[in-house]
């Protein structure tokens, strides 16, 4: 096999910086997706901070400014037939118009539905959701089985499969001990979201497969990821990743900077005492590419903790106001009402040591960072539309009876 990865979600927040950085390491790179993530932020109103170009034009630009061909197919995953097509020769070639580089040595799988609030916004959501999320997990797993089987599926699960358990959590699996025998299991997982549940789900397909049919997998457990600035979109801004700042599909650090740029007071859901793993997106990039580089093996299921470091959501609203101030904006903090359905005060220490062993060397969060996040938003604070900040009464929460 040679160095072919296919990256599946390949528009995506963490999708097309993954694709770049693999085309700018010499892999040769397929992007596959269908907008699904634009289309619905495009239907709800939920703006980027910026305009991204769709695909075509993407890949065109990287092809100019690093002189190396992203390969790319527009097409819908949950489909059993596209994705299948995507393994064999005739079909990669009728979809990409580019010849068949073999088949993949990894399958990096972001397509999926990503925001936790939106998977529960009403019945149509959660059934996107779902339907979306499983269907493209399982079409991918029964390819990979019947068409390619020594390719290694890289999925990106979530730290939030966890949620926030009264124990220390582990990096994916728990040896247990009861009535004086021993086994080994998945960690306890116990979603918050519809969203992360599915994430569950994928897990326990993957970990079947794995087992029937002796597949090579990674789950990747990421904590909220922050940022729009890697390596390789210093080229050009339009080679950055999009970047959502509405209560939908803004991670919390992103949206806290640009609250700060609109005047707008950071919105710290309840308490505040919620705790995280969050990561920079740069070191995002660099596990994924560990991971990729040392590829599980047949009949194993690895899972990694993917973050860099624990934080409440208090404390990050407190470091998001330190560096604003220091720019002269006038920021404030306000304790809404949480429109979510979780602990506000818990105990969380996860373990998150594996992908350093394999070479990750983590950026913790600092103002340096901060800063440079805000002179980006602030170029943009003109497309700023506040009233997409936080609109809870568009969500409804489970406990909520019809
Ligand atoms: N939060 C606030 N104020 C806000 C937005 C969020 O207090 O304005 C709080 C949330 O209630 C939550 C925490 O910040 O406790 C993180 O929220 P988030 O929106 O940044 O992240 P989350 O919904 O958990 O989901 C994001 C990604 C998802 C990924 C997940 C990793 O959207 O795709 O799987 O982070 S994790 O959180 O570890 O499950």
């Amino acid at each position: 096999m040679g160095k072919h990865i296919c990256i599946l979600g390949g528009d995506g927040y963490l999708g097309w910086p993954s694709a770049m950085r693999f085309s700018a390491l010499g892999y040769d790179v397929t992007v596959v997706d269908n907008y699904l993530r634009r289309e619905l932020c495009a239907q709800y109103g939920l703006d980027f901070l910026y305009p991204v170009p769709r695909l075509k034009q993407r890949v065109a630009l990287w092809e100019a400014v690093s002189g190396r061909r992203i390969h790319l197919a527009e097409l819908d995953l949950a489909d059993p037939e596209n994705m299948r097509a995507l393994f064999n020769p005739t079909g990669y070639e009728r979809l990409c118009d580019a010849p068949w580089p073999g088949a993949p040595e990894a399958v990096l799988h972001y397509a999926e539905q990503p925001s936790a609030p939106f998977s529960q916004r009403d019945y149509r959501c959660t059934d996107l959701t779902l339907v979306n999320n499983l269907r493209v997990t399982s079409n991918l797993l029964c390819a990979v089985r019947d068409l390619s089987p020594r390719s290694h599926i890289v999925h990106i699960g979530t730290m939030g499969e966890y949620g926030t358990p009264n124990i220390d959590i582990e990096e994916g699996w728990l040896d247990i001990a009861h009535k004086g025998r021993h086994d080994r299991f998945l960690f306890p997982r116990q979603g918050a979201s519809v969203y992360h549940t599915t994430k569950i789900m994928d897990t326990d397909l993957m970990w079947f497969f794995v087992r029937a049919w002796k597949l090579r997998v990674t789950d990747l457990m990421q904590g909220p990821v922050y940022g729009l600035e890697t390596e390789e979109s210093r080229a050009t801004p339009e080679l950055r990743p999009y970047f959502n700042y509405d209560d939908q599909f803004g991670t919390v650090i992103n949206r806290f900077i640009v609250q700060a740029v609109a005047g707008h007071p950071l919105t710290v859901y309840g308490k505040g005492g919620q705790t995280r793993g969050y990561i920079n997106i740069t070191d995002t990039l660099q596990c994924v590419v560990a991971a990729v580089q040392h590829p599980a093996q047949a009949g194993e299921l690895r899972i990694f903790n993917q973050i860099t470091e624990t934080f409440s959501v208090r404390e990050l609203a407190r470091r998001v106001r330190e560096v604003g101030r220091k720019r002269g904006l006038k920021v404030a903090i306000e304790h809404v009402e949480n429109p979510r359905t979780e602990a506000e005060e818990h105990y969380y220490n996860p373990t998150y040591q594996a992908l350093r062993e394999l070479g990750v060397v983590p950026h913790p969060l600092d103002n340096a960072t901060l800063d440079s996040m805000f002179d980006i938003v602030q170029g943009y604070a003109a497309r700023i539309h506040p009233e997409i900040i936080f609109h809870p009464l568009q969500q409804r929460q489970p406990r909520e009876q019809d």
